[in-house]
């Protein structure tokens, strides 16, 4: 009788071609375009290694030595050492690292402390909100009363003077405070106070700042808001996920929504990866890239208005900015279009007010968190701020393409992602 396992891998089959290709192809994409998606950046090698790690093989419902499966000892280490580390970074009294995503920590928070038709209040989604602070195409926005606030059309500020009008007329019994698109700090203590006059909860989703949170240049939520939800991978710089933190009162509430209220198992090796990705953003070198985000972002909006284009608000205080396109040619839609045909990645975004359709809007998005992982700095955004002016000037004008195409290249390849980017996509590409 042959000893070998039949049942076990076939190391001949290697990467399925039709997955290698599309990795292989997505890899050079992000290699060779100029990523200014405000909510994207890359991720170090270590946690794409410990993303990739034997923990996905694992399930671990429950929480740290509190499981409903065994063989959990190490599991429940990576997960210890996750929150403390998301509890020292923020000064958070409570933290749950499990959610999947930013929606679903900001589902766990609802799921733990709001009834369906109680009233909740955020901001608009088409003045710099979040889908799942309660819009109608979202459960946030179906199960709730979900009511708006938005910005000062001509100065492009929250309006707080507007939220305490709106919070004192709709009694919410959650404010929230946060944004997809909103270019200046967020006031978490006056949130505070105009939820303590109306007794709401507030929660603050700090998903795009959090790395600024951390580094201190963003006012911290806490100790203001109730709860914090966050992504963990965008100025934070982890992978895919999300977090939800909390005051110490509302611990098993929370913890309870997450498991078994909204997820079965956890990912254990996403859990792992945002562990990494905590211990990256604990060491000195984090705080010196946040600055050099906040640097790069502040510059490319000069460098943008220099060149004639007006960004909402004036300006930035974080990692993003918005250009309101309504005084040139373009939609965002066309504009976004173009430059990704010379690799230039944005996103179309609503400006204050659009008369546009959402998906067609008068504004792009653009943020420096990646940009700036590969090292870019003021030099490389004033050529970035040249390349946008040449292609939305020149729509259709090939000579100036092909010269910003080159010059993207160029770009490109002078700050590689990843050291080894070669040798990775030679690597998936004989399979
Ligand atoms: N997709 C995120 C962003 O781009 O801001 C929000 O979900």
């Amino acid at each position: 009788m042959s000893t070998k396992n039949m049942n076990k891998f076939d190391n001949s089959l290697k990467i399925d071609p039709l997955v290698a290709k599309a990795l292989n192809l997505e890899l050079l994409r992000q290699q060779n375009s100029i990523e200014l998606i405000a909510s994207e950046n890359f991720v170090s090698p270590s946690v794409l290694a410990v993303q990739g790690s034997v923990l996905t093989n694992k399930y671990a419902e429950g929480l740290p030595s509190k499981r409903y499966y065994g063989g959990c000892e190490y599991v429940d280490m990576v997960e210890k050492v996750a929150i403390d580390r998301l509890k020292e970074l923020f000064n958070a009294p409570h933290a749950n690292v499990q959610p999947h995503s930013g929606a679903s920590a900001n589902l766990a928070v609802y799921y733990a402390m709001l009834e369906p038709g109680d009233n909740i209040l955020g901001m608009a989604l088409d003045q710099g909100g979040h889908l799942t602070h309660g819009s109608k195409v979202n459960v946030s926005g179906h199960w709730f009363n979900s009511h708006f606030y938005g910005v000062n059309p001509h100065t492009g500020l929250i309006d707080y003077e507007q939220v305490l009008q709106k919070a004192k007329e709709v009694k919410p019994k959650i404010i929230i405070a946060g944004a997809s698109n909103y270019p200046r700090f967020i006031d978490f203590e006056k949130f505070r106070h105009i939820a303590n006059e109306v007794n709401a909860y507030l929660m603050a989703d700090i998903a795009h700042i959090a790395g600024l949170v951390i580094a201190k240049l963003h006012p911290s939520p806490f100790p203001y808001a109730h709860f914090v939800t966050s992504t963990t991978h965008k100025t934070l710089r982890g992978p895919r996920g999300g977090v939800v933190m909390c005051q110490e009162e509302f611990a098993a509430k929370i913890d309870k929504a997450v498991f078994p209220g909204l997820q079965g198992g956890p990912l254990m090796h996403v859990i792992a990866a945002k562990a990494q990705a905590f211990y990256e953003a604990s060491q000195p070198k984090f705080i010196e890239y946040q600055k050099q985000i906040v640097l790069n972002s502040q510059f490319l909006a000069k460098a943008l208005i220099k060149n004639g284009f007006n960004i909402v608000s004036g300006g930035t205080d974080n990692h993003l900015m918005t250009i309101d396109l309504r005084n040139t040619t373009v939609t965002g839609k066309v504009a976004s279009e173009a430059l990704e045909s010379v690799n230039i990645t944005v996103n179309k975004n609503a400006v204050p007010n659009d008369p546009q359709k959402p998906f067609v809007t008068s504004g792009i998005r653009i943020g420096t968190p990646a940009v700036t992982t590969r090292g870019m700095m003021e030099d490389e955004m004033q050529i970035i701020a040249n390349l946008i002016k040449d292609k939305l000037n020149n729509l259709n004008d090939e000579t100036i393409h092909n010269k910003i195409l080159a010059k993207v290249k160029e770009l490109t390849t002078s700050f590689p992602i990843y050291e080894n980017i070669y040798e990775y996509n030679q690597m998936i590409s004989k399979y």
